[in-house]
């Protein structure tokens, strides 16, 4: 065992107070093979982190990630790896929400594609975007989920930016709630499942308010409601704009009203994740409703575009985040802070979807084109619906399935058990989330018998 120099030692340890040993532990390396670090005990407990926990291992020839455990995969996003190293050759992904045509592949919409031979005629350079995006794409989005008639847009004190997609923007909304003061954030229960780490890794406290009863596999309007009215002042409430994930159930007009009336009671801050804005009664105008009720009843909204499902732009990372001020004065002090955030994130965001979007929204007849061919990708979606439940139907199941007609957007919450999707999966190779979530955007015509027999074995037909 070779003994430090006692300058090296208050070298390492200076470094591991830093949480910074890798610096540090090649320093060492270079002067010794095998060193036992005895730095631990100095260090305070609140220091603690990475740095202490390597530097209690013996570091010489031994790597810095040593002491790394083996992550759970994604819930979600990881299926796609167990879905393609099974080599079964029926196999069904019906995990990850990603639309598929019904011949099961990728679905790149006509009007995207030649938005893109456009923007590549157009030569465009490669320079970097703003900090906040590209301003027409962001003023695009901002009408697209607004309206162009809506008021507050027209008088300039909504506050947009372009971000990577919906994680993105919920991460920069999520960082700035706690740098202004929010401890704690309402999400619906059931959620999408990566809203729990994004705000916590924002750095706030994630509460769950009541949103789906399992039983009658409907919205429990009442609990909601009154978990709305036990909520602390001024907290800030997230809302799904439309096709809740994963229960493809949404309050109706006349619940929305009431939910907007309890917030403005509550002096609540509602802010909307819309990752499905056209998913849901295939009218990307109409899924739209519940934001502009909100902003028309005066609410200072905060909202979430993501632009992955309805223009199928999921690897372009598109997406919008905007905050409605009080006037254009307070706009821009916000959108001012939305990019103090953004900055030392990711400096700005890239260019080539937010292009596409331009192209897109910029044009009335691709305008046209796209809700056309997004209406499309809902009415097979929902075409999908009906086939599985009648195949179900039809194979004699004692259950109702009616829920999966009754829900709309991408998924259907089936009410499968745990043990249920876990068989799915094992004995028939199909894979949807644990809590029984099933992309109906997976489902074909060619698959949909195959799995409605799968979903009456593992359910015993009951
Ligand atoms: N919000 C909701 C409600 C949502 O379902 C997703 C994605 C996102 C935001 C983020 O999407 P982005 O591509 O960052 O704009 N949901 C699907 C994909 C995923 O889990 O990442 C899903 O639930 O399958």
């Amino acid at each position: 065992m070779t003994i430090l120099r006692p300058a090296t030692q208050a070298l390492l340890r200076r470094t591991a107070n830093r949480g910074v040993l890798t610096a540090a532990a090649s320093t060492v390396r270079s002067r010794a093979r095998s060193v036992v670090v005895s730095t631990t005990s100095t260090l305070t407990p609140s220091r603690r982190g990475f740095a202490d926990a390597a530097a209690a291992t013996t570091v010489g020839n031994t790597s810095p990630w040593a002491h790394f455990k083996m992550a759970p995969p994604d819930p979600i996003i990881g299926l796609n790896e167990a879905y393609n190293s099974d080599d079964f050759p029926d196999k069904v992904n019906v995990g990850v929400g990603a639309y598929r045509c019904d011949q099961g592949m990728p679905f790149v919409l006509p009007v995207v594609m030649e938005a893109e031979k456009a923007i590549i005629a157009e030569e465009m350079d490669h320079e970097y975007s703003g900090i906040a995006g590209c301003p027409d794409f962001v003023n695009l989005a901002l009408k697209f989920v607004y309206g162009d008639d809506c008021a507050a847009l027209q008088e300039g004190r909504i506050a947009g930016v372009q971000t990577l997609s919906g994680t993105g923007g919920l991460r920069v909304f999520g960082e700035t709630l706690a740098t202004f003061g929010h401890k704690h954030i309402y999400v619906p229960d059931p959620t999408w499942g990566n809203h729990i780490p994004i705000f916590k890794n924002a750095g706030l406290e994630v509460r769950k308010y009541r949103y789906y009863d399992n039983d009658s596999c409907s919205l429990d309007f009442s609990n909601l409601i009154d978990d709305m009215r036990a909520m602390p002042e001024g907290s800030c409430i997230l809302l799904h704009a439309c096709a809740h994930n994963p229960t493809g159930m949404d309050p109706t007009v006349d619940q929305w009203k009431e939910i907007s009336n309890v917030a403005m009671e509550k002096n609540l801050l509602p802010f909307f994740d819309s990752a499905y804005q056209g998913f849901a009664s295939g009218d990307a105008r109409k899924d739209a409703a519940a934001v502009r009720m909100f902003v028309e009843d005066g609410h200072n909204i905060a909202v979430v575009q993501s632009f992955s499902k309805n223009f199928g732009l999921y690897g372009q990372r598109i997406g919008a985040l905007s905050v409605v001020a009080a006037d254009p004065e307070e706009a821009k002090r916000v959108l001012s802070q939305l990019k103090v955030h953004i900055r030392p994130s990711y400096s700005n965001p890239p260019r080539h979807g937010a292009r596409i979007v331009t192209k897109i929204l910029s044009d009335p007849e691709k305008t046209n084109d796209f809700v056309h061919q997004c209406m499309g990708m809902a009415k097979r979606i929902d075409g999908m619906r009906y086939e599985l439940r009648q195949a179900l139907e039809d194979l004699g199941s004692g259950r109702s399935w009616d829920h999966v007609t009754s829900q709309i957007g991408m998924f259907a919450y089936s009410g499968l058990t745990k043990d249920q999707v876990v068989a799915l999966r094992e004995k028939h190779h199909i894979y949807c989330t644990l809590d029984g979530r099933i992309s109906m955007a997976g489902v074909t015509s060619n698959n949909v018998e195959y799995i409605a027999r799968a979903i009456h074995d593992v359910t015993g037909g009951k």
